[in-house]
C-alpha cells in the first residue's frame, strides 16, 4: 500500500506512535510518506520505503496566525497526486483530520482517510467549544477512526455526537529495540553510592503533575537513598524545580531536558513515576515497562488498561501522594518483589503491546477501508 502519515513531529507520544507505525509498515513492504512540518524526531536515519515531505507554512505580514491547516492540506494533495496514495493516516485530530478531509475532497479520488485519536485532541483541546464542531465533523467523515484506548473511545462518544464506529487499536512498542540494557557507566554517574533511581519522562505540561512526582520522590527519600531523573521539557519544569528546592531534594534531582534516546536512561531506572491527572494511554509508561521498569501511576483514564495493579506496577488515587511513596518504597526495598514486578512489566509489554501484535491491526483496517465504498463505515 502507499500510505501517507500526518503527525506532529515534535517529542510527544502521538508523533512517536505515528513514526514507529510508519517505520514498521515500511519494513513490511509498504511505501510510507511522512507529511509533517519537520522530520519526525525518531526518523533519524535513512529507511527503505520511507520518504519525508516537508510542510512549509509561508509567513506574510497580514497573517496574524500562520495558516498551517492550508499549507498542510496543500502538501497532502501534492503528495497524494505525486505518489498515488491509497491511504492517508492522520494522527491527532486537530487540525490533521480536517486537513485530511479537505485533501480527500480536493483530490476527489480514491484516497481513504484514517484518523487516530490520541487523547488531548479529544479531552483537553478537542472538547473546547472553539474546536468541537470541526473535530466531530472530521471524525464522522473519516473513512475509519481509531482510538488508542477503550477509555478514549468512550470519552469521544461522551463528548461528541459520533455516528461513526471507532475502532480500538492500542499503542505499541518495538520490544526488540526497547529492552533493558547494561549501562554501568550511567548507573555509576546517577547513583554512585548505590541509590535507587526513580525516573519521570514527559512533556512537562500541567496534566503530568510533575510537582507530585517531586513530592512523591521526597517521601521516598525519607525512607531510602534515591535519585530522581526528570526527562523532558515543557512549561512545568520551573515549577518542578521550585518544588524540589522547597522540599530539600534539589541536589538529588537531575533535570535532563529533552532526550532523543531514552532506552539507556530507562535501563538505569528502578522505578517510573506517572501521577498524571489524565492519560489516554501513557506511552512513556509502556516504554518503561518494556525496559523492565515497574511503574507507579494514577488510577485514571486509560492507565488501568496499560498497567495491571500489583503486577508490574501500582495504580493509586492521583492525590494519594503518601500511597504512591509507600508502594514505591515497597518495590524499591524488596529485591525479590522488584525483580518479579520488573519481569511482569516486561511480559505485559511483550504480550499485549508489541508492534508484532498491533501493527497488523492497522494493516487489516487499511485493507478493509480500501475494500469498502468511499465514505463507507470502514468495511463494517
Ligand atoms: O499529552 C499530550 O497532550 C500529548 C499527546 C501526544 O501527542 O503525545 O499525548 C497523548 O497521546 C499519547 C500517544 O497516544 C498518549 O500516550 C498520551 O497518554 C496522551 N496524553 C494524554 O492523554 C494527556
Amino acid at each position: 500500500m502507499r500510505i501517507g502519515i500526518v503527525c506532529y513531529p515534535s517529542v510527544g507520544g502521538s508523533g512517536i506512535v505515528a513514526t514507529e507505525l510508519g517505520r514498521a509498515l515500511s519494513r513490511r513492504g509498504h511505501q510510507v510518506h511522512f507529511i509533517t512540518y519537520d522530520v519526525p524526531f525518531r526518523l533519524d536515519r535513512y529507511e527503505r520505503n520511507v520518504s519525508f515531505h516537508e510542510v512549509e507554512v509561508p509567513a506574510y505580514p497580514l497573517f496574524k496566525y500562520p495558516p498551517y491547516l492550508l499549507a498542510l492540506t496543500n502538501k497532502i494533495v501534492e503528495v497524494c497526486r505525486m505518489e498515488s496514495l491509497d491511504i492517508l493516516h492522520v494522527h491527532y485530530a486537530i487540525p490533521h483530520a480536517a486537513a485530511g478531509l479537505l485533501a480527500r475532497q480536493i483530490t476527489g479520488g480514491r484516497l481513504r482517510l484514517v484518523t487516530t485519536l490520541h487523547g488531548t485532541d479529544i479531552t483537553l483541546v478537542g472538547s473546547n467549544p472553539s474546536f468541537a464542531e470541526i473535530v466531530a465533523h472530521s471524525i464522522n467523515q473519516s473513512d475509519a477512526v481509531t482510538a488508542v484506548s477503550e477509555y478514549l473511545r468512550g470519552r469521544t462518544r461522551d463528548v461528541f455526537d459520533i455516528s461513526r464506529r471507532i475502532e480500538l487499536i492500542p499503542n505499541f512498542i518495538n520490544v526488540e529495540e526497547y529492552r533493558r540494557k547494561q549501562v554501568p557507566c550511567l548507573r555509576r554517574r546517577f547513583a554512585p553510592n548505590g541509590e535507587a533511581v526513580v525516573v519521570h519522562i514527559s512533556n512537562f505540561r500541567p496534566v503530568k503533575r510533575v510537582d507530585v512526582v517531586v513530592e512523591t520522590f521526597e517521601r521516598i527519600r525519607r525512607r531510602l537513598p534515591a535519585r530522581l531523573l526528570m526527562v523532558g521539557d515543557g512549561p512545568e519544569v520551573p515549577r518542578a524545580c521550585a518544588v524540589a528546592t522547597r522540599l530539600g531534594v534539589r541536589e538529588h534531582t537531575c533535570f535532563l531536558g529533552r532526550q532523543e534516546r531514552v532506552i539507556d536512561l530507562l535501563s538505569t531506572a528502578d522505578l517510573f513515576l506517572l501521577p498524571s491527572a489524565s492519560e489516554s494511554f501513557g506511552l512513556a509508561a509502556l516504554e518503561a515497562m518494556a525496559c523492565g521498569v515497574p511503574v507507579v501511576a494514577s488510577r485514571v483514564a486509560g492507565l488501568p488498561e496499560l498497567i495491571e495493579d500489583g503486577r508490574g506496577g501500582c495504580l493509586l488515587d492521583p492525590n494519594d501522594v503518601e500511597g504512591m511513596a509507600a508502594r514505591s518504597v515497597e518495590l524499591l526495598s524488596d529485591r525479590a518483589l522488584h525483580a518479579s514486578a520488573a519481569a511482569d512489566a516486561r511480559r505485559r509489554a511483550e504480550t499485549l503491546f508489541s508492534s508484532e501484535r498491533i501493527v497488523p491491526m492497522y494493516e487489516e483496517l487499511y485493507e478493509r477501508v480500501l475494500a469498502a465504498a468511499p465514505g463507507g463505515d470502514g468495511g463494517w
